[in-house]
């Protein structure tokens, strides 16, 4: 069976039981607090809470998962064995309260040993057994649905059933979700088959598992306490890649002589070939048997291994939208991108390589994952760019590392700071690197600098917030109410703190309508009514760590005014410009992922009165078309005049088409803005009431701030208005300059650049005829001395490459000869000075004659034999220098 027909294969079993395909979700999670999608589970996770209620109950499906960074991890054994990755399928069927462990056990060893023919006498199957203090009890129903199948069987179940730990036969998700204790079928690939279990979860290549049921019956939850669920739920998984690769490898269980290996599937065969034909090298299935000591072929098949692995991971996140970036999974992303082109460099691969293997995968896969051919030109863009930024340094980076090694056996946290930091060199690649090259490595020193740096960090950032709530305080975070505009002018409230810090007053209130600094908005400014007649001026709003809102005096009042009731209004304008230029950013991002697509994410955002500043993820530049029909698409939206909603739900409840910024708890409300349709973030910003409001938006700027992040800048309102008259009254300005209409400049201006290319043309004609003359009067000023011409000479030449362009003519019709000039260009000097090959065998020295000329002239300069140059202040002083000068007192 070939990898494709073994996943139709697995899907159609479960259908025929009654099971919905259900598609594979993004690889960017939709459950909280994970950096990738890691198990087929994770989007049907509000099934098994009963938050959602599933329109099926049995499903099948084929999940993208990637194991890497987080609790699964299994980045570093990629490449090292033969059936770790870090990109991979899981195959998995699933009940929502519907069948249990009877069912599944039974359905799980008929479709391996009676539809695949999986040798009954090589499986082997773990159940739970927990030790003290770990959650639930032995497995006992599962022990005796499989004690039950095997005796039918003829297979021993003493010694295929093996008990399983909490580490092994107890699956949670993460630290916290639903989770419960498993069992796991595992497979005897050596070549007698006898190791009667002994091998199970021993880490052998030759005792592998290929699928583990879950069976879901509690939520782990945040203080370590794990809570039953009311429904109980089954969640299997099954390595695709392994079963692929076991069956590959066994020729369909005939033979089971060859090193078991995922990599001997179909799954794989392409990238190898490729990998084979870029590098010359071949693959030649070998295992490394020590690390620490690996030879050249363990190398070379460790780095096919890895290459083909990597490619893939990078391939599927990039068409799920997730790019390699600085940040959490962005840089897991780039680490494993850089783990790659530092493995390649064993094949000596060339420059580029990486990106040669994007179609591999994209042909092999797009069947199943069509998002793969979607998304084919932005994975070559990003894979492409991203290589090409990181071969820049890696070179340098690598000459670091050798300059080291030649020196000491130690690589200092300094010297891992500065490759992490200049060069790029992610602290586990440093670390695989010295352990290859024997090398100690410094990690608290790393971790240090690391902090340092933070620290440093940390200070810039600083604002005084930090050392207002320094004081712990115990009082209820501020209520706002400024969402709604009828409390923004007069509001009545009371002063419940008064904080005199750094030379600063900030009042507290018991409720406010000013928004404090936060998610990319500025805060509030506006006035404090003590009474009728004093009124003083709040500069800034700021939040502290415990939710209180800090509203900074332009001056200092008297502490004895706590507890007055008082008025507060925001500045109205003020605020409704930042609140333009907040709807306007969402509205910008929904058109950049209209136009871009969906990997465009926010990576920041700044709004004020002024300006909207907008950071995202994009590989490149935007052209000027895509700016001006992004720019275009905003502005209809704007003039359909559509209403702003926002409202607050649980976030289990948010509408599946908002964009969200994952890290919320589920439970937790988020507040939902819908801009008109058009766009529908989680977001707890202030915004207009209809799109109208926002007037105009006018893109000011779109430029990089970092690879793969690009920023755009854009006014709204007032502001747009004051750009776009400003800029008609510069076209008026200069119409009138070129004596033309608005309309007309663009001709006016063509016209006139080729009137100037022209007229340099012409200038350069004259200024040719006048220099071929000049070389005419020139060349009788030759004198022989020594059997040499000499030419001495002042000129008046101002361009240097004129000047040394009729010094080599002269010298060409001279033939044997010393050419010496000194040109007064404005208040400088330049001294140019030639030799010809038999003045230097005279001992004569171009070099030594300027550097003793511009001596004399007051000046530097010096050169080669052939030919030199120096230069110096004009003070009136050549004539007099070049008198005085016996050029054959240079001769040395
Ligand atoms: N959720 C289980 C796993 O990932 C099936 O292993």
């Amino acid at each position: 069976m070939t990898a494709s027909e073994i996943r139709n294969s697995f899907i159609e079993f479960f259908k025929n039981k009654g099971h919905t395909f259900v598609p594979s979700e993004s690889l960017l999670p939709s459950s909280p607090n994970l950096l990738f999608t890691n198990a087929g589970m994770n989007q049907f996770v509000p099934y098994f809470l009963g938050a959602r209620t599933p329109a099926y109950s049995r499903a099948v499906n084929s999940q993208k998962c990637i194991r890497a960074g987080g609790k699964h991890n299994d980045l570093e054994d990629v490449g090292f064995d033969t059936y770790h990755h870090t990109f991979f399928e899981m195959l998995g069927n699933w009940s929502f309260g519907d069948y249990f462990k009877k069912e599944a056990i039974e359905w799980a060893w008929e479709l391996l040993t009676k539809v695949w023919g999986f040798p009954k006498e090589r499986l082997y199957v773990t159940v739970y057994k927990p030790s003290p203090g770990d959650p639930d009890k032995f497995d006992q129903e599962a022990y005796d649905i499989w004690k039950n199948i095997l005796k039918k069987e003829n297979v021993d179940p003493n010694v295929h059933i093996v008990n399983g730990n909490r580490k092994d036969n107890f699956w949670m998700m993460g630290d916290t979700g639903p989770c419960g204790p498993c069992t796991e079928i595992h497979i005897d690939l050596t070549e007698k088959g006898d190791t009667k279990g002994s091998l199970v979860n021993m880490s052998s290549p030759y005792c592998i598992e290929i699928w583990n049921l879950v069976f879901i019956q509690f939520n782990a939850e945040t203080d370590g306490t794990f809570k039953p669920l009311t429904n109980k739920h089954v969640d299997t998984g099954m390595g695709f890649e392994r079963v692929a690769g076991i069956i590959a490898t066994t020729k369909n269980f005939t033979d089971f002589s060859g090193i078991p290996s995922n990599y001997n599937s179909d799954l794989f065969t392409d990238i190898f070939a490729k990998l084979e034909k870029l590098s010359g090298h071949m693959y030649r299935k070998t295992m490394p048997s020590s690390l620490d000591n690996m030879s050249k072929q363990e190398r070379i098949d460790c780095s096919f291994r890895v290459l083909a692995d990597h490619i893939r991971t990078l391939c599927f996140s990039i068409a799920d939208g997730i790019l390699p970036g600085n940040e959490g999974r962005n840089y897991v992303l780039r680490r494993i991108l850089r783990r790659a082109i530092l493995w390649g460099q064993h094949l000596e691969l060339p420059e580029g390589f990486f990106a040669e293997l994007i179609d591999c995968v994209i042909n092999k896969m797009s069947g199943f994952f069509p998002e793969l051919k979607t998304q084919r030109t932005l994975i070559h863009k990003v894979i492409e760019s991203e290589e090409k930024s990181f071969e820049r340094t890696l070179d340098r980076g690598l000459q670091l590392l050798d300059k080291i090694a030649a020196k000491n056996k130690t690589i200092s946290g300094q010297d891992a700071f500065t490759l992490y930091d200049t060069y790029g060199f992610p602290i586990d690649l440093t670390q695989l690197i010295a352990k290859e090259k024997h090398l100690n490595l410094d990690i608290d020193g790393f971790n240090k600098a690391m902090e340092e740096q933070r620290e440093k960090a940390r200070s810039a950032q600083k604002k005084s917030v930090i050392t207002v709530s320094e004081e712990k305080d115990q009082k209820p975070a501020t209520q706002f109410v400024g969402f709604d505009a009828a409390n923004l002018v007069d509001y009545e409230t009371i002063i419940t703190k008064i904080i005199n810090t750094q030379g600063k007053t900030y009042l507290v209130f018991d409720k406010t309508p000013f928004y404090a600094t936060m998610g990319g908005q500025i805060g509030d400014q506006g006035i404090l009514y003590l009474d009728a007649e004093t009124k003083l001026k709040i500069i800034d709003t700021i939040k502290d760590e415990f939710g209180h809102i800090l509203h900074q005096l332009e001056n200092t009042i008297d502490e004895s005014l706590m507890g007055k009731k008082v008025k507060i209004s925001v500045y109205e304008n003020r605020r409704r410009q930042i609140q333009r230029n907040h709807t306007a950013t969402h509205l910008l991002h929904w058109a950049l992922r209209e136009h871009l697509g969906t990997h465009v994410k926010q990576a920041g955002s700044l709004v004020d009165d002024k300006k909207l500043r907008f950071d995202f993820s994009h590989y490149q530049a935007l052209t000027h078309k895509q700016l001006e029909d992004i720019e275009y698409d905003v502005n209809q939206a704007i003039l359909k005049n559509s209403p702003v909603r926002w409202y607050e739900v649980p976030f289990k409840d948010k509408p599946e088409n908002c964009i969200a910024f994952f890290g919320e708890k589920y439970g937790s409300i988020v507040r939902i803005v819908d801009i008109g349709g058009f766009s529908l973030e989680l977001c707890g910003g202030t915004h207009v009431q209809a799109t109208g409001e926002i007037g105009l938006l006018k893109i000011i700027s779109e430029t990089a701030i970092a690879a793969g992040t690009r920023r755009i800048e854009a006014v709204v309102g007032q502001e747009a208005l004051n750009l776009l008259q400003s800029q008609s009254h510069s076209l008026y300005r200069i119409s009138n300059a070129l004596s033309c209409k608005p309309n007309e400049i663009e001709t006016r201006i063509e016209t006139l650049l080729e009137q100037k290319a022209e007229h340099e043309k012409e200038l350069r004609k004259l200024q040719q005829k006048h220099l071929a003359s000049l070389e005419e009067d020139i060349l009788k000023l030759a004198q022989p001395y020594d059997n040499l011409q000499w030419l001495i000479t002042e000129t008046n030449i101002p361009n240097i490459n004129d000047l040394r362009g009729l010094a080599v003519n002269l010298s060409n019709k001279l033939g044997p000869s010393v050419i010496i000039f000194i040109s007064s260009i404005e208040d400088k000097i330049l001294t140019l000075v030639l030799c010809s090959q038999e003045a230097i065998k005279k001992g004569y020295h171009a070099g030594n004659i300027v550097s003793d000329l511009s001596i004399q002239l007051g000046g530097k300069g010096g050169g080669k034999p052939d030919f030199a140059m120096g230069g110096a202040k004009n003070s009136g002083q050549v004539t007099e220098v070049l008198k005085g000068f016996k050029p054959y007192l240079q001769k040395v």
